[in-house]
């Protein structure tokens, strides 16, 4: 659906559909984003080009291209000069320099900015607390200054994490107290917070989403669902033979990445900001997930799992399972892919990626001891 509306009136040139002169067309929503090269970045890319909206994207400077995600979206005008571009820029900015995103945020003027960056990583945030700080929390803090300096008009989105509950036991909902068990997820409380205060004092449009987990054949390497999609698909066309992990016996509310970026875009066509949990209302531990992923590739994870404390945590979050009420009864919101549907698309997706590496490791390309 984006590249039909990438080519939308106004842009590239094109004419705007003849039964309606362009200054009466209403005007396309901006979007600005933020981690628009994660996994929710690329989703929600897609739904924002999808409703017609121009969609700009700050991104960070890396020493290896980081834009994979979105490589499908984006078309390289040297290129592809006759395909018309969807209206998506990206530009270059850190949530660790306010002066990028006080740039940024004048220039573009948007409507509405979703924040999803974030050191992201909750076993890495022990290892990189500060760091992790600076970006999760106090960037949250410089891009709604930077918000509220451009245009108290616009619309914020924060996106929040289950991992705020912590050890509080479920089901947690809106009104379900914090206690968080790690770096990173005292940083997203402390940009919750942020955000609320921010409504607060100064009538901005600002939401927080928390978020229960979600995944996708997107998802990063390290989260463990991942993790483990991946090794069964390079385990089944012999590439590897084990996986490593830490504690199977945390349980997770596991849902579709792209089903919960839907929600977020509904936060902000409310007539009133709000916070709002997100989650399937359904859990299941991590040895549940291999039983269902290495199950359904014909496997039995118990021949491939190997156990290493290095991927324990000093603190474990053991269970979450949201409740979700306000967001369905106020939003509309409810997830379209359940857990077995989550499990298998990201198996397939797996099975398919691995048989590519394996060309390139029979034609000697690539080494299999490599893992991902
Ligand atoms: P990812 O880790 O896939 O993406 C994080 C994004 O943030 C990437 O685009 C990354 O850029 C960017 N980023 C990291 N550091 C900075 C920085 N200093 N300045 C600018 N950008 C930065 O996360 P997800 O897509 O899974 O999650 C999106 C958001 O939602 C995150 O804030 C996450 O904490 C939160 N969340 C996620 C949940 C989930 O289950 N997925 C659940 C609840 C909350 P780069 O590509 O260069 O690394
Ligand atoms: P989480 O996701 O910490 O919930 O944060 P992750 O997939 O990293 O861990 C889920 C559970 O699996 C256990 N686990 C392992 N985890 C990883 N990464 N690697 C392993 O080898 C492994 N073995 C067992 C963990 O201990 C944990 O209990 C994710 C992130 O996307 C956050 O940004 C987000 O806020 C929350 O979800 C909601």
């Amino acid at each position: 659906t984006q590249h039909s509306n990438g080519g939308a009136a106004g842009d590239n040139g094109e004419a705007a559909p003849p039964s309606v002169p362009p200054s009466l067309a209403p005007p396309r929503k901006v979007a600005l984003v933020t981690g628009i090269t994660g996994q929710d970045g690329s989703y929600l890319t897609e739904l924002l080009l999808g409703k017609g909206y121009e969609v700009h994207g700050l991104i960070r400077r890396s020493s290896n291209f980081n834009t994979q995600r979105l490589d499908h979206i984006y078309h390289d005008p040297h290129s592809q000069p006759s395909t018309p571009r969807p209206p998506m820029r990206l530009h270059y900015a850190d949530l660790s320099d306010s002066s990028s995103l006080r740039r940024a945020l004048d220039h573009i003027l948007p409507d509405e900015v979703y924040n999803l960056a974030a050191q992201s990583h909750v076993a890495v945030s022990f290892e990189v607390p500060d760091y992790t700080a600076d970006v999760t929390a106090t960037g949250a803090l410089r891009l709604l200054e930077a918000v509220r300096l451009a245009s108290k008009r616009i619309r914020y989105y924060q996106a929040g994490s289950s991992e705020m509950f912590g050890s509080t036991p479920p089901p947690q909902s809106e009104s379900s107290p914090f206690h968080p068990r790690s770096p990173y997820a005292a940083a997203k409380v402390a940009a919750h917070w942020y955000t609320v205060n921010y409504r607060e004092a100064y009538g901005l449009f600002a939401c927080n989403g928390v978020l229960f987990n979600h995944e996708s054949p997107r998802r990063g390497e390290n989260f463990v669902t991942r993790k483990i999609t991946r090794a069964v698909g390079r385990i089944k066309v012999g590439l590897q033979t084990k996986v490593f992990l830490g504690n199977l016996s945390a349980a997770r509310d596991w849902g579709f990445a792209g089903d919960y970026v839907e929600a977020m875009w509904r936060m902000l066509q409310q007539d009133k900001p709000g916070d709002y949990v997100v989650a399937t209302e359904e859990s299941h531990t991590v040895e549940e997930f291999l039983q269902a992923a290495f199950g359904y590739a014909g496997l039995n994870w118990k021949d491939h799992v190997v156990i290493d404390k290095k991927y324990f945590r000093p603190a474990e979050v053991d269970s979450l399972q949201g409740d979700a009420t306000k967001a369905r009864k106020e939003l509309g919101w409810k997830p379209k892919i359940g857990f077995q549907q989550l499990v298998e698309m990201m198996v397939d997706n797996d099975i398919e990626l691995a048989k590519k590496e394996k060309v390139l490791v029979d034609a000697g390309y690539r080494d299999p001891k490599q893992q991902p």
